[in-house]
């Protein structure tokens, strides 16, 4: 999955305007995946999953940073999560499939953040990261 250079500047464009948001997008994304999705449920046993809640809301920062700096470093996404990439193969074992639903979410979300100005070229370059961020955090199952 190649990201253009169109891509990439639609995606660090929308990224820096959600900026006042980015403290809550993670926590509605997983608030989503976990209403939608319930069966993501059982990775996160120990939380309290009402939507949401400060577990939610905390991970959901957690997340959002690992994005931030995925956008940051758009040429080196493998190299900047490869801690991340090991704990989600050996330590998680999070099922790929679910890294699809998480991106399905946080389209919803990003839509609804960025209102009409959320497009078609704007959904591709985001949906592109998303398979990239799959990927690095999914590849060392195999
Ligand atoms: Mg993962 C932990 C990022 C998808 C389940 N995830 C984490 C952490 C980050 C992260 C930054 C914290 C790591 C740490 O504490 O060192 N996760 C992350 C990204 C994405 C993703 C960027 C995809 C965009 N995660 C994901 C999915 C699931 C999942 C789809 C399962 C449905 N993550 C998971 C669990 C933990 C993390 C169970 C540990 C939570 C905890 O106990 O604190």
């Amino acid at each position: 999955m190649v990201l253009s250079s169109e891509d990439r500047q639609l995606i660090q464009a929308t990224w820096t305007k959600l900026g006042p948001h980015m403290d809550k997008i993670g926590g509605e994304a997983l608030t989503r995946l976990f209403c939608t999705f319930p069966q993501t449920k059982t990775y996160f046993p120990h939380f309290d999953l009402s939507p949401n809640s400060k577990d939610v809301q905390h991970h959901g920062q957690k997340v959002v940073k690992a994005l931030d700096s995925a956008i940051k470093h758009l040429d080196n996404i493998r190299g900047t999560l490869a801690d991340l990439s090991d704990l989600h193969a050996y330590n998680l074992r999070v099922d790929p499939v679910n890294f699809k639903l998480l991106a399905k979410c946080f389209h919803v979300v990003l839509a609804s953040h960025l209102g009409g100005e959320f497009n078609a070229s704007i959904y591709l370059a985001y949906d592109k990261l998303f398979h990239c961020v799959a990927d690095v955090l999914s590849e060392k199952y195999r």
